[in-house]
């Protein structure tokens, strides 16, 4: 670890002012201004439970990670399901959605995982992770998806439909030519019925006429919201704008696990690729500060954080818990090691009370960060 490197004992807000990356200079904002560097690791089991824990514990939080193929009841729909009201969620209290995927495959393949499929991962999650043991391309392949899908949504998709007479009850199934991954499916605007007359389940209906749709794009003027969110939840958290529509990408670099296999090289490789792709890498889910170069502004997020029931010894050991995970204090990871952001999972889950183990949680870590910059005074 390179103990001496200045963003260990800049302030956030300095290190804001000096990040290339748009998200990572809203994330050090955020962070100064909910005096907060938490990122709650919500696994917990239904979509009910996720979104009201989002909720309740959102104040203390600046990131709130998810895994949502361990959520049962994941609504898919675009607009309206468990990613849009998590997104309103995050506007409403202020944190950013971190989607821990940990792509790791050839290049076209993570591009197709991020931005389509079921989850259309892209759409809701500001942050997603990548191991990068498949090569470094692979980096590049997700920022490119990230240009395409930014510069796409930047324009509102204004679709007219024409009804006329059938010509023919047989159309070819699957994806037209010119069909991208993630676009929005015209299914959507008509009735559960997509352009080749079958339902959402994949039946046939019965034709009575020709649809035609026809996308056109304009501007929109604001990053786009989804259209229906509960009661309450269409707030915006006051003292920072929205969050940029911009994507941004953790490389693991390191794992919290006993017997990990990640090499020093692997690591090495990690911090390189960071470095090639800035302006969509914003840095590590790692055990440990990495930057090194003078002017290295990644930030770091460290997961395997657990704090001793209250009154306990502070300092004292943390048990694992039997299958690999293993714990540091928020102490140790931030003022020793020199992350920034600690992922706590079920040490708040487990909570009697979650939103206030949250609170404590919040404190400690901001107390951990606090001691660290007064290092160098
Ligand atoms: O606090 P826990 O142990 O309940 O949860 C830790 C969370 C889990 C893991 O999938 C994740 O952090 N994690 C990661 C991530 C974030 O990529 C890397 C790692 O090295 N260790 C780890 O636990 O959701």
């Amino acid at each position: 670890m390179s103990e001496r490197h200045p963003t260990l004992t800049a302030p956030f807000a300095e290190r804001a002012a000096q990040a290339s990356h748009p998200l990572t200079n809203y994330l050090f904002r955020l962070m100064v201004l909910k005096s907060s560097n938490l990122c709650l690791s919500a696994d917990v089991q239904t979509a009910r439970e996720l979104l009201s824990l989002a909720d309740k514990a959102g104040p203390s939080i600046v990131v709130l990670k998810t895994h949502y193929d361990l959520i049962s009841g994941w609504d898919y729909n675009p607009v309206t399901g468990t990613g849009a009201k998590l997104a309103a969620l995050a506007r409403k209290h202020g944190f950013l959605i971190f989607e821990d995927r940990k792509f790791v495959d050839i290049g076209k393949t993570v591009q197709m995982q991020y931005t389509a499929g079921t989850a259309r991962i892209i759409e809701w999650a500001h942050i997603v992770n990548a191991n990068i043991d498949a090569g470094k391309d692979m980096v590049r392949a997700l920022a490119e998806a990230a240009a395409k899908w930014k510069e796409r949504i930047n324009y509102e998709v204004k679709t007219s439909v024409t009804v006329g007479t059938p010509v023919s009850d047989h159309f070819d199934d699957g994806m037209e030519n010119g069909d991208e991954p993630g676009r929005l499916d015209p299914r959507e605007q008509l009735g559960g019925f997509s352009r080749d007359g079958r339902d959402a389940d994949g039946r046939k209906g019965s034709i009575v006429s020709i649809t035609t749709v026809t996308q056109s794009f304009e501007p929109a003027d604001s990053p786009r919201l989804p259209k229906t969110v509960t009661e309450g939840d269409e707030l915006v958290f006051a003292g920072i704008e929205e969050a940029p529509t911009d994507r941004g990408l953790l490389l693991l670099a390191q794992m919290s696990s006993k017997g990990c296999l990640m090499t020093k090289e692997y690591t090495q490789a990690c911090v390189e690729a960071a470095r090639e792709n800035k302006g969509f890498v914003m840095g590590f889910v790692a055990q440990e500060a990495l930057n090194t170069l003078p002017d290295d502004n990644f930030i770091h997020i460290t997961p395997g954080c657990k704090l001793p029931p209250e009154g306990e010894d502070e300092n004292g050991h943390i048990e694992g818990d039997g299958l690999g995970q293993q714990y540091n204090t928020p102490e140790k990871l931030v003022t020793i090691r020199g992350t920034d952001i600690v992922i706590v999972g079920r040490g708040i889950i487990q909570a009697g009370d979650p939103p206030s183990e949250a609170e404590r949680y919040r404190k400690k870590a901001w107390k951990a960060y606090l001691s660290r910059i007064r290092a160098s005074e």
